[in-house]
């Protein structure tokens, strides 16, 4: 039966649950030989640390409400039986790119798995301005990689259509829809600004036709689009790392949905790192420059390889023909030049909310000085605005434009 854990009850549930008993415990030890400490500070859910002389773990479990606003904003907790099929559909994929899960409970709405101690957030380590060799490679790989092998491309047609009614994390999707799509763009109490910001900036994009149509064509798109499993919310806080590794977390708002949303989350939340950067930090900057065009790119030849080497293995009929696998390569040409028109309009609509939605990055809403942060701010809405009603040919374009903006 499920009940709120805390430090003392999951002492007393670990104590009876023999499959994580005996990761951490011997079987004659004592109960009191564990440690727990609650660490998380998520907007969802709650995490602690289990340690014992033998290993740590970390335990997450959902709560019947949104953590973040409190009990009033009742969430059930079936998000945490997404987030542990998602997690285990990941990693099937992507084995080196997930953490392990040693355990999980979907009465309990708990998951146990592999306590990440030598990595530490993305968005964290980008403010220390840490430098990581791997990192577009991996993120690249765990892109190219979901996304082909859950979508229309490589599962049959009736596998992928359970795949669809098995994610179907209604409740997830409404927060995405409401928080990013949404109050945004009109006067809604969960909307939070910097009291610095020119509130007439804010306005005037709310009532701009081209954004506003923009922004309804995203919102549409992510509502009815079900091209992949997602991971939903592929922000730099769910991402864990060191210089050799890189672990994806917190796929509670996998659904399926479309590409580009994954793809634009995160490129958006490099972009505001930009942004946030002082013009004198030149070499960080550079590098984050080189973070959104390598992540691109690489997803783009990546997931284009995936296409080809899967048409070549299975040799269909349908493009068994001299040029055939030639015209194949403009079917994949033209898909991923949609997908990167979607990337670019969802990462403006996560630029948009992280500026005047209720959830912050704290790359720039961390900055003490509330009249530079207005600044950094000003510069990604105008950014945003731009992106969202413009056409592009490729990263560099959009990279470009993003310079354009960054006015110091
Ligand atoms: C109301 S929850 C706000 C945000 O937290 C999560 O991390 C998602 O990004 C969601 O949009
Ligand atoms: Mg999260």
């Amino acid at each position: 039966m499920y009940k709120i854990l805390n430090n003392d009850l999951i002492k007393e549930y670990i104590d009876e649950t023999l499959e994580i008993r005996s990761i951490l415990l011997d079987s004659n030890e004592s109960i009191d030989k564990i440690e727990v400490s609650e660490i998380g500070d998520g907007n969802l859910n709650f995490v602690y640390m289990v340690k014992s002389s033998k290993k740590s773990v970390i335990l997450k479990q959902a709560v019947p409400f949104l953590r973040c606003v409190g009990e009033e904003y009742p969430l059930s907790r079936i998000r945490m039986s997404f987030e542990i099929e998602a997690l285990k559909a990941e990693k099937e994929i992507c084995h080196d790119l997930v953490p392990e899960i040693f355990y999980s409970s979907h009465d309990m709405s708990l998951v146990v798995m592999q306590n990440l101690d030598n990595h530490k957030i993305l968005r964290g380590e980008m403010i220390e301005r840490k430098i990581f060799p791997h990192l577009s490679e991996h993120i690249s790989d765990f892109l190219a990689d979901t996304l082909f092998y859950t979508s229309d491309f490589y599962l049959s047609s009736t596998q992928k259509k359970e795949n669809v009614k098995k994610f179907n994390n209604t409740e997830l999707c409404k927060i995405t829809e409401d928080f990013i799509f949404t109050h945004p763009y009109e006067d809604n109490d969960t909307n939070e600004y910097n009291p610095k910001l020119d509130i007439k900036l804010v306005k005037a994009f709310r009532q701009d036709a081209d954004i506003k149509v923009a922004v309804a064509n995203m919102r549409y798109k992510f509502m009815s689009e079900a091209q992949a499993l997602l991971h939903g919310d592929l922000h730099s806080g769910s991402i864990m790392l060191n210089e050799k590794e890189t672990f994806v977390i917190d796929p509670e708002f996998a659904f399926y949905g479309p590409m580009g949303f994954d793809i634009g989350i995160y490129i958006a939340n490099l972009a505001m790192s930009y942004f946030s950067i002082q013009d004198k930090e030149t070499k960080y900057k550079n590098y984050v420059k080189g973070m959104i065009l390598d992540t691109w790119k690489l997803f783009a030849s990546k997931f284009k390889t995936n296409m080809l080497n899967h048409e070549k293995e299975q040799k269909s009929l349908q493009w068994d023909y001299p040029d055939g696998l030639k015209h194949f390569e403009q079917f994949a040409d033209d898909f991923i030049k949609k997908l990167f028109d979607d990337t670019i309009g969802f990462m403006s609509c996560e630029m948009f909310r992280r500026t005047v939605g209720l959830a912050k990055v704290a790359d720039v809403a961390g900055i003490e000085d509330l009249n530079a942060r207005a600044n950094i701010e000003a510069n990604i809405l105008a950014c945003a605005s731009k992106l969202i009603t413009s056409k592009y040919k490729n990263i560099d374009e959009v990279m470009t434009e993003i310079q354009k903006h960054d006015k110091q």
